[in-house]
């Protein structure tokens, strides 16, 4: 056979064997090569039934994502698979699917070929293709709902969330599920159906119903897609998809899901969405540390600081199953800590994601506490308190003298030099920033940050630890921000502008939730307290350039004890449901400050709202590039699409101004330039370098990606 697909003979059972690692993507020559291996043992004439099983790790992934891009650009023909799968499903000898690992997208659609499933345990299967902006593309929203019935094939397209063996079975996507080795069991449930053709899974339509009967199914689906999956297209195609099954024929349907399928593909949304796929990934690469560095095993964490991050960082580790000690000043402190922990735990119970029991063992990992005791065993110690540089000195002065030799020393800051902080010990090198994003036990970015002496084992350390605390590590360099938000000051710096020169603080948020992100920024502030950054100002206010424009407003409101959220006003005021409306006090002060600026109010599109602040974000982002605080443009997407609620399907502020044009976006901001001045809005040099080469910030990290592997 070939080197990706296997065929042996067991007795009168043929096994044909995938073997395209780490995933068994079906790359070029894979399908083909099943496709061989099942004529091969048609033609095998002591052979009675056939399993297909995946080599390594898992069954089959899904299509080599890689290969999309090809086609997209025209260096690849158009992928199909139908031929391929009818052709197994044509077999005249019975074909068992044996599922361990992940059956994901075309991996399930090559599985719904065969005519039987089995599964370990463990398995999971999905059609998650909606995730990279794409609806299953080789039949899988037509043999699906014939296996599994409409709704649940609609949930499983449009969603794209995998479901586990014991549902698959129960929705008759698998036959059986196997206990113990995974070739043997399948062996022998081949044996038993072998002489036995099952009816073609495109030939069973007694699930389908009529179109009628489904109506209310497609409608409530489209409606869920809609709320939970905005602004995104990819789900309401699938549910297209899988409602021409109901109404079609097989192949006619497949047709349609064809069309559908290509249709997604060359989206901008998909391209964005497979550029998150891979960035996700790429981040974790970091390119002067090897993979074989040291990394420490973290067993024990202490935390300094039961506050709203401290807590939520300890929940992290518990629920990584690391125990974790949480320090506090104040005994009330930490116990209002704990019993945030414990509610947030609660809560989760109670919307039953996870059992009491695990609940239980998760609280029963963290240790409050008010003194260093247990501090010296630590293989991490993660500082998060207050954002002030003598109080994170003073601690780290303290870790410095209680902790192991070997302990990293992390600092939760989100804006503070590492540097600085690490100068307070006898150890910088152990030093290092973990900079969690609010709230810390649900979004998913961990921004790493290295100081000047941070060892290569502490950053090695820390990328693998973020995967274990189920984050998105993204290395940064050092500097006032970091990557994230260095650049979010400039984007909250511009709306709060366009509130003084005259947009209403509803209609910039409204604009920004309509271009996609979770939230506008005035209603963020609100939500992470306006106080930190008017803390954060004040800490900095020295190095403020003198006549450069700053923004006033939050300031003002800080003062009037406006601090958002968490005192029921901020940019708007809260009922007691934390609704927020406009209220007549900010205007006031909006005005006030417009005037006593001598600031011109006029009316202000939406267009310009999306431009000022994401081209803010822009022209720092390619500042921080050029400076290598982020390796990569796709490391800054990462950290925008975990940490800031930025749109998946737009890829991040760095891939969605390659979508729009760098030198659309130059132009115009060399138009804010003239109208606000070069100390706000001075194009950064490799934007302009990059724009007057026609390239794109994907094709710089290419570039680089391909000088570093020269
Ligand atoms: C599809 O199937 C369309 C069809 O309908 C048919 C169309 C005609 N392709 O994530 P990991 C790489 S669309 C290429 O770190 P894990 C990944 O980049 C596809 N490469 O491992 C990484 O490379 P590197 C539908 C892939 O154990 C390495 O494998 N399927 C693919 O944490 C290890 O990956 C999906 O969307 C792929 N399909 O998680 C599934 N998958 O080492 C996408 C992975 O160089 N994949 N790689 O960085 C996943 O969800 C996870 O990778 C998986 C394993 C759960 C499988």
């Amino acid at each position: 056979m070939s080197e990706l697909v296997d065929f042996t003979r067991h007795g009168e059972i043929g096994v044909v064997t995938i073997n395209n690692p780490p995933v068994n993507a079906l790359s070029p020559g894979v399908p083909e090569g099943i496709v061989a291996a099942i004529e091969a043992a048609e033609a095998d004439p002591e052979v009675r039934a056939i399993v297909v099983i995946g080599g390594g790790r898992t069954f089959i992934a899904g299509a080599d994502i890689k290969e999309f891009g090809k086609i997209t650009s025209g260096e690849r023909p158009r992928l199909s698979l139908y031929a391929a799968l009818n052709h197994i499903e044509d077999s005249k000898k019975p074909v068992v699917m044996a599922i361990h690992g992940t059956a994901f997208g075309g991996g399930l659609e090559v599985a719904m070929s065969g005519h039987y499933r089995v599964a370990a345990p463990t398995a999971q299967v999905g059609q998650p293709e909606v995730k990279l902006g794409i609806i299953p593309g080789a039949a899988g929203t037509q043999r699906l709902p014939r296996l599994a019935g409409v709704a649940k094939a609609v949930e499983m397209c449009a969603f794209g969330e995998p479901i586990d063996a014991k549902s698959a079975l129960a929705a008759g996507i698998v036959d059986k599920i196997i206990e113990g080795d995974l070739l043997t069991g399948a062996a022998e449930f081949a044996r038993g159906v072998a002489g036995n053709l099952a009816l073609k899974t495109r030939e069973r339509n007694e699930k389908l119903q009529d179109a009628s009967g489904n109506t209310a199914i497609f409608a409530l689906a489209r409606e869920q897609a809609r709320k939970t999956r905005r602004g995104q297209k990819a789900p309401l195609a699938a549910i297209d998809a899988v409602e021409a099954a109901t109404r079609l024929n097989f192949s006619d349907g497949c047709d349609r899901e064809a069309e559908i399928f290509r249709v997604c593909l060359f989206s901008t949304q998909s391209k964005a969405l497979i550029h998150g796929f891979f960035g996700e990934r790429a981040v974790s690469k970091i390119p002067d540390i090897p993979k074989d560095t040291k990394i420490y095993d973290i067993r024990r964490a202490a935390i300094i600081g039961a506050g709203t991050m401290g807590g939520g960082i300890a929940m992290n580790y518990a629920n990584a199953g690391i125990p974790v000690i949480v320090k506090e000043a104040a005994q009330d402190a930490l116990d209002r800590g704990l019993a945030i922990i414990r509610k947030n735990y609660e809560n989760s119970v109670k919307k039953g994601r996870f059992s009491q029991d695990l609940m239980d063992q998760r609280m029963a990992l963290i240790t409050p506490q008010l003194t260093y005791s247990g501090f010296e065993q630590a293989d991490i110690i993660v500082e998060a308190v207050f954002e002030g540089m003598a109080l994170k000195k003073q601690i780290f002065g303290e870790m410095d003298k209680i902790a192991k030799p070997d302990c990293i020393l992390a600092s939760n800051t989100s804006t503070l030099s590492i540097d600085e902080i690490a100068s307070a010990t006898s150890r910088p090198q152990m030093v290092i920033g973990h900079h969690f994003f609010s709230p810390a036990n649900v979004m998913r970015l961990l921004e790493i940050v290295r100081g000047a002496q941070t060892s290569k084992e502490v950053i090695a350390t820390s990328m693998a630890l973020a995967k274990k605390l189920n984050k998105v590590g993204v290395l940064a360099g050092n500097c006032r921000g970091f990557i994230g938000n260095r650049m979010i000051h400039c984007y909250g710096r511009e709306a709060q502008f366009l509130v003084e020169e005259g947009a209403a603080p509803e209609a910039v948020d409204h604009a920004i939730y309509e271009f996609g992100l979770a939230m506008g920024p005035l209603a963020m502030g609100d939500l992470a307290g306006l106080d930190v950054g008017w803390r954060i100002r004040k800490e900095f206010k020295h190095l403020e350039k003198p006549g450069v424009r700053v923004p006033h407003v939050a300031d003002e409101l800080c003062e009037l004890g406006r601090y958002g959220q968490k005192t029921g006003k901020g940019w708007y005021k809260y009922d007691e449901n934390r609704k927020p409306s406009p209220d007549p006090e900010v205007t006031a002060v909006i005005e006030k400050v417009a005037k006593q600026y001598g600031i011109e109010r006029r009316s202000i599109s939406n267009e310009e709202i999306i431009e000022r602040t994401i081209y803010a974000l822009v022209n720092e982002g390619a500042r921080i590039l050029e400076e290598g605080i982020a390796l990569r443009a796709v490391d800054i997407d990462i950290v925008y699409l975990n940490g800031y609620g930025f749109p998946a399907w737009r890829g991040g502020p760095m891939f969605y101004a390659d979508t729009v044009g760098l030198d659309k976006v130059l132009a115009k901001i060399e138009e804010f330039e003239k109208r606000h001045g070069s100390d706000l809005w001075a194009p950064a040099p490799l934007l302009k370098k990059l724009a007057a080469a026609g390239k794109t910030f994907e094709s710089w990290d290419k570039e680089k990606e391909s000088a570093a592997g020269a």
